[in-house]
């Protein structure tokens, strides 16, 4: 075979790689009806970015590779609109529109009837897309309507935008414009996962999609699983085409527009509706009043839009709006209640929050009773009072926030509210770095640190301990029974049984999970030490590539950011985490512990070391707390071999309840026979 033809041949399968990908893509991410497996997919996936790898020439802008950018950007480049993005003239009641509507009849009085569009505002970032001969080739920010900033590479991320539109004859140039937003699931878990990192929270959903949208990594943004609604199509005329693939006719009306947006490709949203009359865009207004808090993502309103195109450009627009559509606002879940006192929160990582404790009120179907006041900058902002009459908003309808002071209602002598200059939990001073919005607690024994690094360790994502919650961690803590989560590992049976509510079976159960915990993947146990900015995705990134905790204890920030997916500020994060003596004592008792601080699972790496090194086990029975593959693991971990058969070469029977024929041959063969907190305590002698 030619050189030549060989290359035609790659040529060709990297097309029909990429159309179906780009197929199933679509299927998946906008119609939400996948037809093809993820394995067969990740395995099209995988030969198409081979083929790349080997034949750079054959990458194409619109290969579903190119999504995810290689290096993060310096900066952002401002770009200007071809066509400007207007604003919309906001209704806050029915009233409001009514009025609206007057005024665009009063300029085209012979006007009967009309059709109206009813589009549900989404409350998110909105986006320019330009597509040349039918390629994504930039998109931008609304900036301030005249000028945003390119951030094609980010956007190219959204699975729901089309990096090709799905036409044989697209037009040279077509603008698309619609919504940006993070759907609420990802929102909490982005605030949650932030939380647990120490960084502050986003305030809400457009703020988290903005700031997503606004990050210099593409790989960071990729994670985040943005999402798009299309609302707006701008083209020209299409190009010349053959006579069997008709052109997509051009758009008369918005309805028109919206079906021909979901033909090219883009996920419109569902929730609109083609409304006969005014009355119908209040029924529609009234109606998602209270069906949108049902939604996955956050509206704020109705956009309401005349339909018929000429009619718009009859109308025209003011020097901000367009006269032919109105958004239908909803009114913001905003409501006033007192301020009874300031806490201040000490979180794992030593980030110091500020929590208003309010007069409870009811707010968007709950009471609200706390709110958070984020940081010592936000405090100072709002110049916040004890006893101040405040307005408090759910953002994001998750968490609640002090949004206003309203300061005329002050009390006579009112103390401003400041963060405190030491630690409520342990005394020692906080330290706030200028740069930086949060106030730390850096007293590594902190109660409130160690409780919190101790919970985030138990979590069932890191190493998965049950039952060790909120409630016993604080007693172990406070008990000075634990002051590290290496500490969690040297408690007996014996220790805990003083404690308040604490009985025999309970300890072992504790005791028991605790050992189970041992058998838990390197992965995991990267992740429970909450490192800053490793979440269970970074951290099982981390340990494909640092099989062991000596090689990523070693590798250097040039070495961590070299993975895939790592970005600096993580890299940096790790190296100075193992750069903390503290940390490094933690690392080697974990390690004598017994604790899977490597990636390798077949072996178990202290065969001859162990408690139960060249002992034979046999498990019957159901056992109290561990299944029957945790205790294996943890037998094996410790050295132990389990096998299936009692014989004379077996050397313990670990029984539990209804344990049948084989309890019977162990008692005549005369071997020990364990109950699980006996076998799980001869486990914990070896450590
Ligand atoms: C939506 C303008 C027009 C094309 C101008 C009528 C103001 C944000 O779901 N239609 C929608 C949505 C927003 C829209 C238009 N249709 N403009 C629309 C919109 N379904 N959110 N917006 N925008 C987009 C804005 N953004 C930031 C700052 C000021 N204005």
């Amino acid at each position: 075979m030619g050189q030549n033809s060989h290359h035609q041949d790659m040529a060709a399968r990297v097309q029909t790689l990429r159309q179906q990908l780009q197929q199933a893509s679509y299927e998946y991410y906008v119609l939400d009806a996948p037809t093809l497996p993820d394995e067969v997919y990740d395995r099209l996936y995988r030969e198409l970015q081979e083929l790349e790898t080997a034949h750079p020439e054959l990458i194409t802008p619109d290969s579903p590779t190119q999504r995810v950018g290689e290096k993060p950007a310096t900066q952002f480049t401002s770009v200007r609109h071809n066509i400007p993005l207007y604003s919309l003239e906001n209704a806050f009641d029915l009233a409001e529109f009514r009025a609206w509507e007057d005024r665009w009849r009063r300029q085209a009085p012979e006007v009967g009837p009309v059709e109206y569009v009813a589009e549900l505002k989404i409350d998110g970032s909105a986006l320019a897309l330009t597509y040349e001969n039918g390629l994504l080739t930039r998109a931008a920010t609304r900036g301030d309507g005249i000028t945003g900033e390119e951030i094609t590479q980010n956007v190219k991320t959204i699975r729901t935008i089309p990096l090709r539109l799905n036409t044989d004859t697209p037009p040279p140039i077509v603008e698309v414009r619609g919504e940006a937003f993070l759907p609420l699931d990802v929102f909490a878990t982005i605030n949650q996962e932030r939380t647990t990192n120490g960084e502050p929270p986003f305030a809400n959903p457009r703020n988290a999609a903005a700031g997503t949208l606004r990050q210099l990594d593409s790989r960071i943004v990729a994670r985040r699983r943005l999402d798009f609604f299309a609302y707006t199509v701008h083209m020209g005329s299409p190009t010349p085409h053959p006579p069997t693939s008709p052109p997509p006719h051009l758009p008369t009306s918005q309805w028109q527009a919206l079906q021909l947006l979901q033909s090219l490709g883009f996920r419109v949203n569902p929730n609109r509706q083609l409304c006969q009359s005014e009355t119908e865009v209040q029924d529609f207004f009234n109606t998602w009043a209270t069906a949108r808090t049902r939604l996955q993502y956050m509206t704020d309103g109705v956009v309401v839009k005349l339909n018929d195109f000429a009619l718009q450009q009859r109308l025209g627009f003011t020097q901000k709006f367009p006269r032919w559509a109105v958004a239908l606002k909803y009114p913001a879940e905003e409501v006033p209640t007192v301020l009874e006192q300031v806490s201040f929160q000490v979180g794992r990582t030593g980030a110091v929050t500020p929590v208003a404790e309010l007069r409870p009120v009811q707010l968007a179907g709950t009471t609200v009773a706390r709110a958070t006041l984020h940081n010592a900058d936000r405090m100072a902002e709002l110049d916040i009072h004890q006893g101040d009459t405040v307005i408090v908003r759910k953002a994001g309808e998750i968490i609640p926030e002090v949004v206003r002071v309203l300061a005329d209602l002050r009390p006579a002598e009112a103390q401003r509210v400041t963060m405190p200059q030491s630690c409520p939990e342990c005394g020692s001073t906080l330290v706030k770095p200028e740069e930086e919005a949060v106030t730390r607690c850096i007293n590594t024994s902190c109660p409130a640190i160690v409780q919190g690094a101790i919970i985030h360790w138990c979590r069932r994502d890191a190493l998965d301990i049950e039952g060790l919650g909120e409630k016993w961690v604080k007693q172990f803590v406070e008990q000075g029974l634990v002051q590290s989560v290496a500490d969690l590992y040297d408690l007996t049976v014996e220790q805990l049984l003083p404690l308040e509510r604490m009985g025999q079976q309970l300890a072992e159960k504790l005791v028991g999970a605790i050992a189970a915990s041992k058998t838990r993947p390197w992965a995991s146990v990267l992740y429970g030490l909450g490192i800053r900015h490793v979440g269970t995705v970074n951290a099982k990134t981390l340990t494909q590539h640092f099989p062991t905790v000596e090689a990523l204890a070693s590798a250097d920030p040039d070495a961590i950011e070299a993975v895939h997916t790592i970005g600096p500020e993580i890299a940096q994060a790790v190296f100075q985490w193992f750069r903390v003596p503290a940390n490094q004592t933690l690392i080697q008792r974990l390690q004598q512990a017994g604790l899977q601080l490597s990636a390798s699972q077949a072996e178990p790496q202290n065969a001859d070391q162990g408690a139960l090194a060249g002992k034979t086990f046999v498990l019957t029975g159901t056992l109290p707390n561990l299944t029957r593959t945790a205790a294996a693991a943890l037998i094996e971990a410790a050295g132990g071999k389990v096998t299936s058969s009692v014989s004379k070469a077996t050397d313990y029977l670990v029984a539990g309840e209804k344990a049948g024929s084989k309890l019977t041959k162990a008692e005549t063969l005369g071997i020990t026979v364990l109950s699980e907190a006996e076998m799980v305590e001869m486990v914990g002698e070896g450590s």
